[in-house]
């Protein structure tokens, strides 16, 4: 019995080793990625070193913080806190504003030489539409999400949210913007929500979704000092980190099978480990994106991740991503206990 285990075991040893390192690369609207993890809008991404750091990481690619037409400081700190089963933060659109991201673009995105996105979040539809008329011009930025679910703003609704208003913005947006763009979406919790949001973006040729944004106007209480932990709008806060992986999954998955195969799926929400991004490529994400993560531990975590995951790819014999992106099995077995 003993060296029947053995066998199986260096049987099993050997054929792994001599397997060729699983391939991690994937492509966005046909821009080519070596490693499918990058990070999320607004985690590490507004100064030019924290873009830096980024593009000299193990990711294989970078997005700016959501920009807005001029420099913002954001709301008042605190405004981000990690507690052990995620994040809140209410940054308030803090960034260096639309000229300083596309000099970095057009300076040095270009010889850092990784594709280089910009999320962006305009004030207004009509500030959304000038600097998208602006970047239809600019070669040295790879892609454009624009973000319409922002939770953090005082007296602004998030977009997508509100279903006449996304189309009116994509309505406008797609009568001249011809380069890859995608919208970055708040959470939904209603399958009906699901289906009126993807019947929209399915009539217009947008390249890519990211899912999801924080989960909006969650509240964080110390207990000690009976008190909210972030300072703006009396410390409500978007939701990310741990917590919120079941609905990034459920809302990836959900928008892979509603989608038109043209519009491709980014997977963003409770990404810490290999198996995290192997759950988002299982329900159908292109790519994955890292935000709570990349905060706590800096940009070596795209390393350790990649790491995780082509183990875990080799593990279960999979050579690329393709082998398993999207194929979620649903429970067929009879119904056991409770
Ligand atoms: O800056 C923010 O407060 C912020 C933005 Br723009 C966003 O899209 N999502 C988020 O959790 N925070």
């Amino acid at each position: 019995m003993l060296s029947v285990i053995i066998t199986t075991l260096n049987f099993q040893g050997n054929s792994k080793l001599d397997m060729p390192s699983p391939d991690i690369s994937t492509q966005i609207a046909g821009i080519p990625l070596d490693n499918c993890l990058y990070n999320a809008s607004g985690a590490w991404c507004t100064s030019e070193q924290e873009l830096t750091d980024l593009a000299q990481s193990a990711a294989g690619a970078y997005i700016a913080k959501s920009t807005t037409i001029a420099y913002r400081a954001g709301n008042p700190k605190p405004r981000y806190v990690e507690t052990d089963w995620g994040t809140i933060n209410s940054m308030g659109l803090a960034n260096g504003g639309f000229d300083f991201y596309l000099s970095f673009a057009r300076e040095k995105a270009q010889q850092l030489g990784k594709p280089f996105f910009m999320s962006v979040a305009g004030l207004t539809l009509e500030n959304n539409l000038d600097m998208l008329r602006r970047l239809a011009q600019v070669d040295e930025v790879a892609g454009v999400e624009l973000n319409l679910s922002c939770p953090n703003l005082p007296g602004k609704p998030q977009t997508a949210y509100d279903f006449q208003r996304t189309e009116e913005v994509l309505h406008k947006v797609f009568k001249f913007y011809k380069r890859p763009i995608g919208v970055k979406l708040p959470p939904y919790f209603d399958i009906i929500h699901f289906e009126r949001m993807a019947e929209i973006l399915n009539s217009y040729p947008l390249q890519f979704v990211t899912c999801i944004n924080s989960i909006g106007n969650g509240l964080v209480i110390d207990i000690d000092k009976e008190a909210v932990v972030i300072k703006p709008k009396g410390g409500f806060g978007g939701i990310g980190g741990d917590f919120v992986k079941p609905t990034s999954l459920a809302n990836v998955r959900k928008f892979y099978e509603l989608l038109k195969p043209e519009i491709q799926v980014i997977g963003c929400g409770g990404v810490k480990s290999g198996q995290d991004a192997f759950e988002h490529i299982l329900c159908g994400a292109q790519a994955v994106q890292i935000g709570s993560c990349l905060m706590k531990e800096g940009a070596s975590c795209f390393d350790r991740i990649s790491s995780e995951l082509r183990a875990l790819m080799l593990e279960k014999g999979y050579q690329s991503l393709d082998d398993f992106r999207g194929k979620l099995k649903v429970n067929t077995d009879e119904e056991k206990g409770y």
